[in-house]
């Protein structure tokens, strides 16, 4: 081997041995940079005689073209290292199950409104949606609810200023409902012709200060109210039935009226009911406060009482959906707590 093979190759073994693209241009130096092995050796031409200096210069030649393509080589190899060690810490795995987005669901109390809504719906009554903070007229006042009532006591009632509550029942609702409908076909009214029958449910938040496992301050009834000429207890009797019938999904049940007082009403009845099985068979649950509507409440609707006679009752929704559900602590439904929650989806 000559003395130009021998650089050839230790040039080769000095690129392989080059770890960086840094330690690669440092030997690349050492061979063919301006101070380098090959420069030196073009260098050393000019002292030679012309023929040999023809041929010793072309095989320098060849010497440095066979330097060049394998530093050529040796730098594609370390870029080609460096990409797969990239690609690699970079890598994404196709095949992984994708991270499951958890669907919501309607929360039980919504549920139970829905139903509520359906089964009056088919029955022929109204919906009845409105404001939850009241003043003393709609809330009281125009309930026949009289002053020295223990429900308008600061201990019961959350007061607003200026005079408003937060609503401790969805009856005021039922009042705006029954004066819109009474505006609204007053010219029937005057000529002494008949009313449309008023036909209202009204659902919604309620308030008062209260809170313990069977009392939320914030809890969720349902009124219902039944005006016209020709209406009376068994009207409301059996409209509540077949709504107990069809919210429980089952006949198998006794409901009583059971003889009560409400300032709104005159007679008034607590509704009570009673699985036939189940475990609840056998025991009375109160599920309603109802009535004859007082004859001051219908004309505070704008109505004559000689001439209308309503019924109304209403029902606690959070109550009815513990039953129907078989919920035992009333504060599950206001924690918010997912793993309650889910078993309604
Ligand atoms: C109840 C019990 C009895 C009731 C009365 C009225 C209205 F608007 F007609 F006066 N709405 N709801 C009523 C009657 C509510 O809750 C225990």
């Amino acid at each position: 081997m000559n003395d130009l093979d021998q650089l050839l190759q230790q040039a080769q073994t000095e690129f392989a041995a080059a770890a960086t693209p840094a330690d690669l241009e440092n030997a690349k130096a050492r061979f063919i940079g301006k101070s380098g092995r090959v420069t030196e050796l073009m260098k050393g031409l000019a002292a030679l005689p012309i023929e040999e200096k023809k041929t010793r210069g072309a095989e320098i030649n060849v010497l440095k073209t066979g330097i060049e393509a394998a530093l050529t080589a040796r730098r594609q190899a370390l870029a080609d290292a460096e990409l797969a060690i990239q690609l690699k810490a970079e890598a994404l795995d196709v095949t992984l199950p994708g991270r499951a987005r958890g669907t919501g669901g309607l929360h039980p109390i919504t549920r139970a409104m829905e139903r509520i809504e359906a089964i009056f719906g088919s029955m022929g009554f109204d919906v009845a949606d409105g404001p939850e903070i009241e003043n003393d007229w709609f809330n009281f006042t125009a309930l026949n609810t009289p002053e020295d009532h223990p429900a308008r006591s600061m201990h019961d009632t959350f007061y607003i200023e200026g005079g408003h509550v937060l609503r401790t029942h969805t009856s005021p609702m039922q009042i705006r409902y029954a004066v819109q409908h009474v505006k609204k076909h007053k010219h029937l009214i005057d000529a002494g012709k008949a009313m449309p029958e008023i036909r209202v449910i009204a659902p919604g938040r309620t308030y008062r200060v209260d809170s313990d496992a069977t009392h939320s301050p914030m809890f969720h009834q349902v009124e219902g109210l039944w005006v016209g000429e020709n209406v009376s207890f068994k009207d409301l009797k059996s409209v509540y039935v077949n709504f107990m019938h069809q919210f429980f999904e089952t006949t198998d049940m006794d409901i009583r009226f059971r003889p009560s007082y409400f300032p709104f009403t005159e007679p008034s009845a607590e509704i009570d009911m009673m699985f036939g099985s189940g475990p609840l068979k056998g025991r009375w649950l109160e599920v309603s406060g109802s009535g004859q509507v007082h004859p001051q409440v219908i004309r505070n609707m704008g109505l004559d009482p000689e001439r209308y006679i309503g019924f109304a009752f209403g029902s606690g929704i959070d109550r009815l959906a513990m039953l129907r559900y078989g919920v035992n602590d009333l504060r599950l439904f206001f924690d918010g707590d997912l793993r309650f929650l889910t078993q309604f989806k």
